[in-house]
């Protein structure tokens, strides 16, 4: 029996094109900035992001981070979503290494945080407050469904940010999931932002990296707060490699990642004890309520686990699937049984 894993599109792992690229990889130091294949990825993603200057980072973790510390000053207050990567699945490391001061805003179930919210959260200039530095927006929304933020909602936190002198960074791990989705070109979906960290190491299937993209003086300070952490990666063209063939070949593709989300939601609509709502389903992550009488979410994946179907518990109520190009539609269509076989007939 084949395991179908749909746990997490970082699972995925790097093509055959990816590791003939990876071992003939031309390499040098980066930390001196010679490592030319750094330097071609690093421009690829400016270029695709219409940003001037990026920096490789060995995950979006520290992508968000290292913009943080370049944006921000120690103490400072940064407004960012109670249901944000940063926030939930980043150890806090805004403060634990910042020493940032985080503000948390509801965030609406598409992802957005309300204007007026946002605008409410910015602190005046009173010595008794923190200086607010920076937003953090997501897109997609990882825990909001993979929703899709939209360049109008963007270009108005933008506006926000620029009236009251603070920056907006935008964790777009899977804006290239988003991009596909809208139809646009990335650089449309981040153009209000002054960062963003995209990730290569997800649905697009690189094994290791992310980007930080912005203007020069931000990457030059980024590049220290890298250094800092411990993320000066010397010969990084092997890694950087396989990013390139991520940007080059895989981007067109998350469109079926998508349909096989739909068809995943779709198929699982029809089981008794399972909720999905269709409209919520935009990209590659599917979000499943477990309404059942006795059996929570976590219980119903370790019993998925047993017939060859992984799926992540993202709390006791919601099950997350994440279709990625390892999966056919054919696997698909067993994961949806294997849910009906664990639940029963609908
Ligand atoms: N997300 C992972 C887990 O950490 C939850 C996943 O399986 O979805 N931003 C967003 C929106 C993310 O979803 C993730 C990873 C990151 C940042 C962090 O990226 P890495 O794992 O490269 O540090």
């Amino acid at each position: 029996m084949d395991t179908i894993d749909l746990r997490s599109d970082t699972i995925t792992r790097p093509t055959p094109a990816m590791c003939m690229a990876m071992a003939n990889a031309k390499v040098g130091d980066d930390v001196f900035g010679e490592d030319p294949t750094v330097i071609r990825l690093e421009e690829m993603a400016a270029e695709r992001m219409g940003k001037p200057a990026a920096l490789f980072v060995a995950s979006g973790t520290m992508g968000n981070l290292v913009s943080q510390l370049a944006h921000c000053r120690r103490g400072d207050e940064i407004l960012l979503g109670d249901q944000s990567h940063v926030f939930i699945y980043e150890q806090g490391g805004s403060a634990a290494v910042g020493g940032l001061h985080p503000r948390i805003l509801p965030n609406a179930s598409d992802g957005t945080i309300g204007l007026d919210i946002l605008e409410g959260a910015i602190r005046p200039d009173d010595v008794h407050f923190p200086r607010t530095g920076l937003i953090l927006l997501e897109n997609t929304h990882n825990r909001c469904g993979g929703r899709v933020l939209s360049p109008d909602y963007v270009a108005a936190v933008g506006r926000l940010a620029r009236r009251n002198g603070i920056r907006l960074h935008m964790d777009g791990a899977r804006i290239f999931n988003a991009a596909i989705a809208l139809d646009r070109p990335p650089a449309d979906l981040v153009a209000a932002a002054d960062s963003v960290t995209f990730c290569l190491s997800k649905a697009l299937g690189a094994p290791v990296g992310s980007v930080v993209c912005g203007e020069k003086r931000f990457i030059a300070e980024a590049r220290r707060m890298r250094k800092l952490l411990g993320g000066g990666m010397r010969q990084a063209g092997v890694l950087a490699a396989a990013g390139i063939v991520a940007l080059e070949e895989m981007v067109p593709r998350l469109a079926e990642d998508h349909e096989n989300a739909r068809r995943l939601a779709q198929g699982l609509t029809a089981i008794a004890g399972l909720v999905v709502d269709m409209a919520t389903v935009e990209t590659n992550l599917v979000y499943i309520k477990v309404a059942h009488a006795t059996m929570t979410a976590p219980v119903l994946v370790d019993r998925l686990a047993e017939k060859g179907l992984k799926v992540l518990a993202a709390s006791r109520e919601y099950i997350r699937a994440v279709p990625t190009y390892h999966v056919s539609t054919r696997q698909i269509d067993a994961a949806v049984r294997i849910f009906r076989q664990c639940l029963g007939p609908a």
